[in-house]
């Protein structure tokens, strides 16, 4: 017999800033790295998005009609410190004043993320996580997000797939490369290890600041299965999932460094530089839980050599490996989206067994999710049942987790309202809601719960009965 799920389970969805808000420069909003970098061909650019910064007001009204019982959204960093250090914005401060207090007036818990991809671009300027200053201005930028912010908000999130930004930064539009640098993975590793210091100190400021509030990291978990059961698969496999998975959260929640990544960082000479009190500022941090993002599993070999040098380590959907290390596969077992990710319900619920395993915290979904080419039917509605039938899937595998120990806190799917999608633009749809704009015709801007969204209401009505 399944467990049910708790009573004050966290049934929402996500989005972010950079890919929802539009208004990308009003109201003394600054420039982020997404704001000047070269959308990828065919994409809308991020100026209007959703134009959720004018519509906030109705787009927490329908989430309110489907029930939700939180909304996850990131600040724009460069909303509330315009150049990421210095002056705040008060009009900045003001909107998410704004956001905070409507969900609230629905009885909707606030899940923030503070750093969604979306680097000031003066601090980019100034050599983004690669400069040792970094950590600081994350901290101050927290800081002011806690002071402003933290009567209301009790849910923080850190870093937005930090993960992603070391295996495929430069897709995102993230993590800049200086020109002329000898050891690219060192100085991959080195931003990456600034950004784990700032979330620990963000984590232990958060606690002493806000005592009632909860905190934790936001990574993308995939747990990486061995193509076959060759020991030198699983050896593989081990390797990706360090590399992938468990570096991020060893660091946040045992402040160590996984044992697997240290070794290969060490063999390519490429082991982040500690200054002092670095060490001791990632035992410091604890995490209150762990926030995830998950898509879907990763499958990999043995690189056979054919496994190109590069310093990024690729991921599931982008392919790739590291030289010596593993070499991605696809899993013939699984199906695909219309936009080849695999599907993988019952990976789900692996990952997350591992994670209790390892970690013993509390988990909260921060993102799962199906982007499709979603059409308004002749009736003039949204019928979306792929959707409803790869959220059903995931959903019971989540009740499946919790049956076999781990504690849930809630599931935040991607996303609360379309968006722009990272790498495909407007047409790649997640939402709950619907939005009437495509990739170069702004259309109606007009909103309608998809059948999905009002599928999930009953979900949600019924605690995940439906
Ligand atoms: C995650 C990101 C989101 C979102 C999502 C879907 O990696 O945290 O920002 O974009 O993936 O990805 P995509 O938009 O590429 O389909």
């Amino acid at each position: 017999k399944l467990a049910p799920f708790p009573e004050d389970f966290f049934w929402g969805a996500s989005t972010s800033a950079y890919q929802v808000e539009g208004a990308s420069l009003e109201d003394g909003k600054g420039p982020s790295c997404q704001d000047v970098k070269e959308v990828p061909e065919g994409t809308s650019d991020l100026t209007v998005c959703a134009d959720h910064y004018h519509h906030y007001k109705e787009d927490i009204k329908l989430m309110a009609d489907m029930g939700f019982k939180s909304y996850r959204f990131s600040i724009a960093w460069t909303r509330i410190l315009p150049e990421g250090t210095g002056e705040i914005n008060q009009k900045g401060i003001e909107f998410y004043n704004n956001v905070i207090n409507e969900c609230l007036k629905y009885g909707i818990e606030p899940i923030v993320t503070m750093f969604h991809f979306d680097m000031p671009a003066a601090l980019d300027a100034r050599g983004s996580w690669g400069n040792p200053e970094s950590v600081e201005w994350f901290v101050n930028y927290a800081m002011v997000l806690y002071e402003s912010f933290g009567d209301r908000v009790k849910y923080w999130l850190t870093i937005n797939e930090q993960n992603m930004l070391t295996l495929v930064g430069p897709v995102i539009g993230t993590l800049t490369i200086p020109e002329g640098t000898e050891n690219v993975l060192k100085e991959i590793y080195q931003q990456n290890h600034h950004m784990l210091v700032a979330q620990s100190k963000a984590m232990v400021l958060c606690h002493e600041m806000l005592p009632n509030a909860k905190i934790g990291p936001a990574p993308n978990i995939s747990l990486v299965y061995p193509a076959t059961c060759k020991p030198e698969d699983v050896i593989a496999a081990q390797n990706f999932n360090a590399v992938r998975n468990w570096l991020y959260l060893d660091a946040a929640v045992y402040g160590r460094y996984n044992s697997i990544v240290w070794a290969w960082l060490k063999q390519n000479d490429a082991c982040p530089t500690f200054a002092p009190g670095d060490e001791e500022a990632l035992k410091n941090g604890h995490p209150d839980f762990i926030g995830f993002n998950y898509y879907n599993t990763g499958t990999v070999e043995a690189d056979d050599g054919s496994v190109e040098e590069s310093p990024f380590g690729g991921d599931q959907q982008n392919g790739g490996g590291v030289a010596g290390m593993y070499k991605s596969y696809r899993n013939p077992n699984l199906q695909q989206t219309e936009f080849g990710w695999e599907i993988d319900p019952v990976g789900f619920r692996a990952t997350i067994r591992e994670m209790d395993s390892r970690y013993d915290l509390p988990m909260l979904v921060t993102e799962n999710g199906l982007g499709a080419y979603d059409k308004v039917g002749e009736d003039g509605k949204v019928h979306d049942p792929y959707r409803i039938e790869y959220l059903r899937r995931h959903i019971e595998q989540i009740q499946e987790a919790i049956t076999d120990g781990a504690e849930m806190l809630g599931y935040n799917p991607w996303s609360a309202i379309d968006l722009i999608s990272t790498h495909e633009g407007m047409r790649k749809r997640y939402g709950f809601i619907y939005v009437d704009r495509e990739d170069f015709d702004l259309g109606t801007m007009e909103r309608q719960i998809k059948d999905s969204g009002w599928w999930y209401k009953k979900v949600i009505e019924s605690n995940g009965e439906d």
